[in-house]
This record gives structure tokens, sequence and C-alpha cells, in this order.
């Protein structure tokens, strides 16, 4: 059986896809149609009891949901360095950590606000979220920034799916407002990514939402 990647052109699913593509990952890529609550229905929440994109089902007793878990998998299943092994496989792991809980919380709110509500007809951004994000999110892009300073990537000078997971909101930092320009090793870093033709163009079909 072919793995099969379910997934939407959204933030979270772009890491999966974006590992995928970059591996050329053996998988079928299937698409939930989230607009019409396809990842509501009963045989979507059989395989992820969350009802959310992205989901990996490896056999039919193994299914992986969470993005990073899935970025992991398929690393791992293509024995790449995208996943390092020993002490630097814990370093991904803070970084995976300190992507969901701080950094793209905050991105994805902005995302949320500008790129989500118009999408899917739930009118303006509100001013105070907005206000908000751009706060938090300038706290932890400054770490960010001072971390990257002589780094190309953030392990260093090798690529791994943390940069595929912490960088998930940037491409769409223009139209979400996300404050990029005023972090510039984070920019540049992102710059390097944008090298990458998976990082680029991860879905297999082109993203609507992107900037
Ligand atoms: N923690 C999950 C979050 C998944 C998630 O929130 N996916 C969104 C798209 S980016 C979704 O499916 N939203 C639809 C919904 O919640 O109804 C992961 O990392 O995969």
């Amino acid at each position: 059986m072919k793995m099969k990647l379910y997934y939407a052109e959204t933030l979270n699913p772009r890491k999966a896809c974006t590992v995928a593509k970059y591996l050329n990952s053996p998988v079928e890529y299937v698409r939930v149609e989230l607009a019409k609550g396809a990842h509501k229905k009963p045989e979507y929440l059989a395989m992820n009891p969350n009802g959310k994109v992205p989901t990996l089902v490896v056999s039919e007793d193994f299914v992986i949901w969470e993005a990073d878990a899935i970025m992991a998998y398929l690393a791992r299943f293509a024995g790449s360095d995208l996943l390092p092994e020993g002490d630097k496989q814990i370093e991904v792991m803070r970084w995976l950590s300190w992507g969901t809980q701080h950094f793209t919380r905050h991105g994805g709110g902005l995302y949320f606000e500008f790129c989500i509500k118009p999408w899917i007809g739930l009118g303006e951004a509100d001013p105070a979220a907005v206000k908000s994000s751009q706060e938090q999110f300038r706290l932890f892009a400054k770490i960010l920034d001072e971390h990257l300073a002589n780094k190309k990537f953030l392990l260093g000078d090798q690529l791994t799916i943390a940069d595929f997971s912490v960088g998930v909101t940037l491409p769409y930092a223009k139209k979400a407002q996300i404050p990029l320009p005023e972090f510039p090793n984070v920019a540049r870093w992102h710059d390097r990514l944008n090298e990458l033709p998976a990082w680029r163009d991860p879905y297999p079909v082109p993203d609507a939402l992107a900037a």
C-alpha cells in the first residue's frame, strides 16, 4: 500500500507537503476539501479524530497526525539528514517545540487574521488581535534573529525539518502583515529557503493563499 498524505493548501499541511516534495517521498496526495467539511466526516475522523489536516496514512495500522511528526517520519523513512541523529535531533525537537509554542503561534495568528478570515468569509482582521500577535511575534523573532546571525540554517550549515517547521508562516509574511523586514537575519534565512523549489511550491496544486 502506498502512503497517503491528506492535505489542504494551508499552514500545517504545508510543512508535511514541503518535506514530501523535497524528499520526493512515495506518497499519494489526497486533497481534503476543508470548505466542504470533508475533515469532519466520520471516515476522516476515523483516521484523525482531531478533524484537522495533515494526516499521513502509512498503513492500516499506522496513521500519523501532527505536521511535525509527519515531517519527522518522512525524513526518517528516506534516511535523510533532514532529521539528524543524536544531540542534533534534540536540537531539532527544541526548535519544533519553540516554533509551535511561540514563533508560529503568533505568526499563525496573523496568517489567520489576514489570509484565512477573508478566505472563508469571516470578515475583516481584528485590530486588537493583530496588534497583540505582532507584538508577540516581535519578541520571539528577535530571539530567532540573534540565533541566525552567523548561521545558514537553524542548526548551522545543515538544513533540517526544523527550518521547514519554524519558517512555515514566512511565505505569507507580506499578506499576513508579519513584520519580517524588521529582522534581517530571519529575512536572509527565509531568502535561503526560498531558493528551494519544494519550499516555494510545496503543494501538488498551486497555493491560492501565497503572497
Ligand atoms: N497541531 C496540528 C494542527 C493542524 C491544523 O490546525 N490544521 C488546520 C489547517 S492549517 C485545520 O485542519 N483546520 C481545520 C479545522 O480545524 O477545522 C498539526 O500540527 O498538524
